[in-house]
């Protein structure tokens, strides 16, 4: 097979890449591990930047989202005495978009076929070939044991943070960044109303906790657990009486409690991997680099990738300006390590982190009552949340 750009992995940063590319004539194919159910069955991220949901309105695949997206001008800190409210629309005059990863990737999935975006999936044993020449290919298996070869002109590495194409940069060629957090996320879904008509991070004795939503029948919950918790240590009941203590009392009066429908632990990491292009390879989204989600950045900084890594390809094939590529990974990192500090200095004032002293809790509680009354540091949270100018 031949193709322009051969795209590996199908979630939010392949399809979204994939369908842009799609629009300006370029051939794709998009290369995924596992089927499409498997991709729908992963819950992930749920809150969109206007800079994602603007590559959505573009590709004009923005109906479900519109019609069922929540659109929300603020959130809130709760720092264990009271609700700190982060105004956006009145801070920096726009709002974020509360609407399931899943859903998102759904819309994208189902219009592949009618805009003739090719995407193959349960291929195995997928590597990349020859990227720093002007050859690239990937090699698979398909489900039938057959292999497979795609020469293309570009490779775009779209496989999040376990796929092959950041381990397919030549040797010494490349830098990473690391901090591995003492704590993970478990969270759950559940299909009750939402405890608050607007996100919630909130800063307790006992750890973080954080109420999230899909919509107003289905609420999204997190509670900070140690990094090596045990899953079935979490009755549904022992997940809501601690959550309930750490949301504080206004929302645990109205926090609903149901049966989880998902349930699953995340570990929190700061990543990043320098730099995003070698050759004819881009590496795009999760692939690149990994926040912690307390500041709602992952998949809105592959949105961002995205943006400018379609805007390299549409410039290269459709005007032959091969200095656009060159250009991409700086472009890109700027955007991503300025959101890697927002994530990291968030996650930090909000978290409780074992080796803190007495002396760090106070520092957390001083920052909160500073936010609190400081319309400027409000403004700084606000116009990060929103995400900082593509
Ligand atoms: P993804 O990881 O989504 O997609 C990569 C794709 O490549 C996958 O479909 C995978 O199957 C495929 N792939 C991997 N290896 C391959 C191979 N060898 N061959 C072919 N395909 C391969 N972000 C937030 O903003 N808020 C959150 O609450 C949040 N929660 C998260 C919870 C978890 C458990 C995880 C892991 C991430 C979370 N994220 C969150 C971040 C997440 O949303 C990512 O930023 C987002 O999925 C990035 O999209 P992609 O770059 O497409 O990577
Ligand atoms: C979610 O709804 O899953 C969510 C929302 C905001 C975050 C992280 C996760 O910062």
């Amino acid at each position: 097979m031949k193709t322009q750009v051969a795209i590996i992995g199908a979630g939010p940063s392949g399809l979204l890449l994939g369908h842009l590319l799609r629009a300006a004539g370029i051939d794709v194919v998009i290369i995924e591990r596992v089927s499409a159910d498997y991709v729908l069955g992963r819950i992930r991220a749920g809150v969109l930047e206007r800079t994602t949901v603007e590559l959505v309105e573009r590709l004009g695949l923005d109906w479900r989202l519109k019609s069922e997206g929540l659109e929300h001008g603020g959130f809130n800190l709760a720092d264990g005495e009271r609700l700190i409210r982060i105004d956006l629309q009145d801070l920096v005059g726009t709002t974020v978009t509360v609407y399931g990863q899943t859903e998102l990737t759904r819309d994208l999935m189902e219009a592949a076929p009618e805009r003739g975006l090719e995407i193959i999936y349960e291929a195995s044993d997928v590597a990349i070939h020859d990227h720093n020449s002007d050859t690239p290919s990937v090699t698979f298996s398909t489900g039938d044991g057959t292999e497979q070869k795609i020469e293309a002109e570009i490779v775009c590495g779209c496989d999040g943070f376990h796929g092959p194409s950041r381990r397919s940069i030549s040797a010494g060629a490349g830098k990473t960044y690391e901090r591995v957090y003492p704590f993970g996320w478990l969270g759950i879904l559940s299909d009750v109303p939402p405890c608050h008509e607007e996100l919630i991070y909130a800063n307790h004795e006992n750890g973080f906790a954080l109420a999230s939503m899909r919509s107003e029948t289905r609420s999204r919950y997190y509670i900070q657990v140690p990094v090596d918790e045990d899953i079935n240590d979490w009755s549904d009941d022992r997940f809501w009486d601690e959550l309930a203590l750490r949301l504080g009392p206004g929302p645990a009066e109205t926090l609903v409690r149901g049966p989880s429908i998902e349930k699953s632990i995340a570990p929190l990491r700061s990543f990043v991997f320098e730099p995003m292009r070698e050759g004819r390879l881009l590496l795009v989204g999760d692939s690149a680099h990994i926040v912690p989600p307390t500041g709602a950045k992952g998949l809105n900084l592959a949105a961002s990738d995205v943006h400018y890594a379609s805007a390299a390809l549409v410039a290269y094939f459709n005007k032959g300006d091969n200095d656009a590529i060159a250009g991409y990974s700086a472009k890109a990192l700027a955007r991503v390590w300025k959101a890697e500090r927002f994530s990291w200095s968030l996650t930090k004032l909000m978290h409780r982190f074992p080796d803190d002293s007495p002396f760090e809790r106070e520092m957390q509680r001083a920052e909160l009552d500073y936010i609190a009354n400081s319309r400027a540091a409000q403004m700084s949270i606000a116009e990060n949340y929103i995400g900082l100018p593509v």
